[in-house]
């Protein structure tokens, strides 16, 4: 995968040398490229904001300098790149994004060449999203909901969340495969906690069960502590459990944790 990111902050990037990542990109798995917006500025000040048009606190970025920026990175890539000559998805770090999901980072992973735009201030002025919309894919999308001082730290959590997923980048193939939100049987849950040697610690004990070497225990035990974290610190993936995910025995211990399982609540 080709990925470039544009920032006024270089710098916040330097955890791309490191670990999964580093050596995805030590591998070629990866193609990051980071790039200094302020080099597409031309006034002495290298200047990439000004005051928002119809007041308010703040400044916004200039579409000029980032359209440069953009353009100069898309022609940098192609025809003769990794890319074969196509065109990034644009991806716009903002609060006011769309939410950033385990499946986007999935539909992303499979993209050929990403660009992330990192703003900073109130935001990029509007028409550089319309404006590169009517040529490529754009898309503006949240981490979450709290406010960040701008996209870097971001794009890093998408950067990560998507590296991850590339091919080879994890050791163990089915690593991704039980992540929290990722398809399969515990899809919607999030995962129980874990455990290693030795099997007793200051007096804390392993769960016996986990000794036992009986797979289908293990499993059980498993899905049940899921079932209560999911309920305990995400009761609205819980509230959303399809039925038809659930056995006899996941109904029984949601009763227990007097967790009601309502459909006409879904909704709400
Ligand atoms: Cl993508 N950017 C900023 N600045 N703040 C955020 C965010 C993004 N996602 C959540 N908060």
């Amino acid at each position: 995968m080709r990925l470039d990111i544009i920032s006024i902050f270089p710098e916040y990037f330097a955890p791309l040398d490191v670990s999964l990542i580093g050596k995805a990109r030590e591998r070629g798995t990866l193609d990051a490229r980071v790039h200094q917006l302020r080099d597409w500025a031309h006034d002495v000040h290298k200047t990439v904001d000004d005051t928002p048009y119809g007041g308010g606190p703040g400044m916004v970025m200039k579409p000029e300098v980032w359209g440069e920026a953009i353009d100069a990175v898309i022609e940098g890539g192609s025809p003769t790149g990794v890319t074969g000559g196509g065109s990034p998805r644009l991806i716009v770090p903002t609060p006011s994004g769309r939410p950033f999901t385990q499946e986007l980072a999935q539909e992303l992973a499979a993209e050929p060449w990403l660009l992330f735009a990192c703003g900073r201030y109130e935001g990029i002025d509007s028409r550089v999203m319309a404006e590169y919309g009517t040529r490529l894919r754009v898309d503006e999308i949240s981490i979450g909901d709290y406010v960040l001082a701008g996209g870097e730290v971001a794009t890093l959590v998408m950067v990560e969340a998507i590296g991850r997923l590339l091919p080879g980048v994890l050791g163990n193939a089915h690593s991704a495969v039980d992540d929290s939100f990722a398809p399969g049987a515990m899809r919607n849950l999030v995962e129980g906690p874990v455990f290693t040697k030795p099997p007793v610690w200051r007096g804390h004990e392993v769960p016996p069960v986990l000794l036992s070497g009986h797979h289908g225990k293990v499993a059980r035990w498993r899905r049940d502590e899921a079932l209560r974290r999911t309920v305990a610190n995400r009761p609205e993936l819980a509230a959303a459990l399809d039925p038809e995910t659930l056995d006899k025995h996941d109904r029984r211990l949601l009763e227990e944790l007097s967790f009601r399982f309502q459909p006409e609540d879904m909704a709400n």
